[in-house]
């Protein structure tokens, strides 16, 4: 008479890890009273100059939000990014890698500039004011939240984020999201799908000189 008891605890383990799962994906997905992400946003980069979304023309542009201090979703993801832009090879030149920091405090333009470029040189940091950088996450659907320890130093605190990457197409609005942990290698086929499109409906374009 075991299998009986034992198929119904199965089942509710088998139950229990599809609602867990349910629950990290419901996390991003978006609440009832968001409106869909436009994927616009207005910022600066290492050099202290404006950069939106509308400024990379026939560019896919792949875009994570984070902090450097970020113990490990920040690094996986842009070590992530720089395997994206490894398999698509040629056509990486077509995709712009773009970090921006839910941490404007301590992660000043210098400071992004090293981080992305440790990982991969051709990943951008933006930065930019409090409440444009909170007007960029709202467009996107993301969501940060610092949290500081009770007692700890002001400057000591970490910043719960969204994970994953956004993708915007070649004319700056939103595609889709890549949940977190999507593999490097399923990324880079959609986008290389993607570009074979764009190839097709515009043979004669070519990307831009690097920034
Ligand atoms: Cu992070």
């Amino acid at each position: 008479m075991k299998i009986p008891v034992v198929a119904p605890l199965v089942a509710a383990l088998l139950l229990a890890a599809g609602i867990a799962t349910g629950s990290v994906d419901a996390a991003d997905a978006p609440a009832d009273d968001e409106s869909p992400p436009s994927g616009r946003y207005l910022l600066m980069d290492a050099n202290g100059r404006a950069v939106t979304n509308a400024d990379f023309p026939g560019q896919f542009q792949l875009i994570a939000f984070g902090y450097t201090y970020c113990p490990d979703i920040c690094p996986t993801t842009l070590v992530e990014a720089a395997a994206i832009l490894k398999q698509l090879g040629d056509r990486a030149e077509r995709v712009q890698p773009i970090f921006i920091t839910v941490d404007p405090q301590r992660d000043t333009p210098q400071v992004l500039a090293t981080y992305t470029a440790y990982f991969h040189p051709r990943i951008i940091g933006l930065t930019g004011s409090a409440s444009l950088i909170d007007r960029a996450a709202q467009n996107f659907n993301a969501r940060y939240r610092k949290v500081t320890e009770p007692g700890a130093p002001a400057d000591r605190y970490h910043v719960d984020h969204s994970a994953g990457m956004y993708l915007l197409g070649p004319d700056g609005s939103y595609i889709r999201k890549f949940g977190y942990s999507t593999p490097a290698a399923e990324i880079a086929e959609r986008i290389d799908a993607l570009l074979s499109e764009t190839h097709k409906a515009d043979p004669t374009w070519s990307a831009p000189p690097p920034r």
